[in-house]
């Protein structure tokens, strides 16, 4: 499922329309649609207010359930999961468990997942009565967590009559997959078991609008002309790429340039690395050697899906802007006097390839400039554990099958270090950057890609919001391989503005593993000081097929890449600037 969306690719299930339509609760009723989505899981945590919905939800054989250690970790699982698997659902109780997944929810709308969050909620019967209930605010007020998820979905319902819950199924998950962002279904307990029509057609569901005609072939036209003029076109690939189901047309229109393609760091493997005209990761100072003098060197930049913030700029100092950028995005292609928009990305793209000329100076100058960073030479297997080292091991580990999954921290600027080859697949959370989102995101996407060899580079920082989640792993045995790095802190912090806040308690990182395996796990947890206790390590991960291995990689407090000391220092020049003058 990794190449298209699920939903993209769902055949509509047959509905049996002989059937009771009594046979239908609102709960089984929104189980099919999950299932003819194309989810083969949810995620849920239990609570009162949802017991007889995750009942509805078990009786569809084609669901499986899944549970979460917390809230929190509910909505990341959930969120990696629709990464591996083009969309997902997690189920909560009210209010105690909606309000913590609403940050991951949040996530999600930034990153452009459809998550599709389902809350039980309080009895329709109390609402508008005398009635104060448990897991709210003491108030008779109900509404706020429906409000509150207003602001971070793009369709937010409260079901309190079966007779309306079809329709509000269907809006929020419709909206859900058309915007690849999350939505949020509110259903009152006593409602869940309550009888509802059948599910129609899920086509009703999926179709989507399509691109309007005459603005795509005068976007086209606009953008072809554009092209026509310019010597050194380059593409500049953004994370809206995949959301907008638009790699396989960037690919297209890449051959057809034949001109350099750069791939923005949240980006990272949306544009195969092994494409001849990438020329690496474009992010101002700390580029890829040769992809950022490309991208000064070129006469023309088409942005394909990009965002560019005060962290992808480099505290905004490699901002891409002027009459020589073309911004083609979700829906909206603009540049110098135009601004189209209602068409989509792909369409636009594939479209524009057919169109343009070959541009192929910009690869030529590239190849002239490049020159590839020399391979590091391994340490002595005695000698102490340093950053270089742990990268240069995990690199053979990176085949076609792998998916890295890097967590805000260093990790971000080890991950650009390693190369992605085939169909290899990198994950990273660069808009939201909520530390600890990995290890459950690894969870829900090592269950939406049972296939794939999963490597997770998690900092000691971030582990311990969520450490939770690698019981969940444990339970059902999935063999990922987490590289914990232990570097006593934050040491992304410690670049940007050090301070004794950004010093952590230490953990017993492997020993956790033998406590989450209690009576029946099979998780391994190694520690690493050495190189040479890395390699033994990695044998061992590599061996235990029957759960999760976490190593713990030591490494001095500073022992950082030279790209977040550069990065560091210009964020944190952008984030000191003064106020302005009144
Ligand atoms: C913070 C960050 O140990 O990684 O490589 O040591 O930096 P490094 P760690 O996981 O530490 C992470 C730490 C504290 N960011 O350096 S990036 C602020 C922050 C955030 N998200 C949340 N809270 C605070 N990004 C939820
Ligand atoms: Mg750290």
């Amino acid at each position: 499922m990794l190449d298209t969306p699920a939903h993209a690719k769902a055949k509509p299930a047959v509905v049996t329309r002989s059937a009771d339509v009594n046979a239908y609760t609102v709960g089984s009723y929104l189980a099919e649609r999950l299932s003819q989505i194309g989810l083969k899981h949810h995620f849920a945590v239990a609570g009162d207010y949802n017991l007889v919905l995750l009942d509805q939800l078990l009786s569809n054989k084609a669901l499986e359930q899944v549970y979460c250690s917390n809230e929190l970790n509910c909505g990341f699982s959930a969120e990696g999961y629709a990464r591996a698997h083009g969309a997902a659902a997690a189920v909560v109780t009210f209010t105690v468990g909606a309000l913590s997944a609403f940050n991951a929810i949040a996530g999600a709308y930034a990153e452009n997942l459809p998550v599709i969050l389902i809350s039980g909620a309080p009895n329709s019967n109390d609402r508008a009565s005398e009635h104060l209930l448990h897991h709210t605010l003491a108030t008779h007020d109900f509404s706020y967590p429906l409000e509150m998820a207003k602001r971070i979905t793009c369709a937010a319902v409260s079901i309190t009559s079966a007779a309306d819950a079809p329709a509000l199924i269907d809006h929020a998950i419709r909206s859900a997959l058309r915007e690849k962002k999350p939505a949020y279904i509110e259903i009152a307990c006593n409602i869940s078991g309550a009888s509802c029509a059948a599910p129609g057609p899920i086509s009703g569901v999926l179709a989507e609008e399509p691109s309007d005609s005459e603005t795509l072939h005068a976007a086209v036209e606009a953008a072809a002309a554009f092209l026509r003029e310019k010597e050194k076109p380059v593409l500049l690939i953004g994370s809206k790429l995949r959301a907008a189901g638009a790699e396989k047309e960037a690919i297209q229109l890449a051959d057809a340039l034949g001109c350099s393609v750069a791939v923005m760091a949240a980006a990272k493997s949306f544009f195969p690395e092994d494409h001849p005209q990438f020329v690496g990761i474009y992010w101002g100072e700390i580029s890829a050697p040769g992809a950022r003098e490309i991208v000064d060197w070129s006469d023309s930049l088409v942005c394909i899906g990009t965002i560019f913030n005060d962290y992808s700029t480099v505290g905004w100092t490699a901002m891409p802007t002027g009459v020589g950028v073309l911004t083609a995005d979700t829906n909206r292609v603009h540049f110098g006097k135009y601004d189209f928009s209602r068409i989509h990305l792909r369409d636009f793209l594939a479209a524009l390839a057919r169109k343009v000329e070959k541009r192929g100076a910009t690869m030529v100058e590239y190849k002239r400039i490049h020159a590839e960073r020399p391979p590091e030479n391994p340490t002595k297997p005695d000698s102490k554990l340093m950053r270089a080292e742990i990268v240069r091991q995990i690199r053979p580990l990176v085949t076609s099958d792998t998916t890295v999954i890097a967590e805000t921290g260093d990790s971000w600027f080890n991950g650009m270090q390693l190369k992605m080859p085939g169909n290899a697949r990198f994950e990273i959370e660069m808009q939201y950057g909520h530390i600890g989102w990995s290890v459950p995101a690894t969870f829900g996407y090592a269950l939406g890609a049972p296939d794939r060899r999963i490597i997770a580079m998690i900092g000691d920082g971030s582990f311990q919001l969520t450490a939770q989640e690698v019981a969940q792993m444990i339970r059902r045995k999935l063999p990922v391989i987490i590289f914990l790095i232990n570097n006593h802190g934050y040491t992304i912090e410690v670049e940007i503005h050090d301070g004794p806040y950004n010093n952590i308690k230490n953990w017993d990182y492997a020993g956790l593993i033998d406590a989450f395996n209690a009576e029946d796990g099979h998780g391994r947890g190694l520690r690493a000081t050495t190189g040479g206790e890395l390699a033994e390590a990695i044998k061992v991960a590599l061996a235990n097929k029957q759960g999760p291995t976490l190593i713990e990689c030591v490494i001095d407090r500073d022992d950082c890449t030279a790209d977040l000391i550069s990065w560091g220092r210009l964020v944190s020049a952008a984030n000191a600037r003064p106020p302005r003058p009144q």
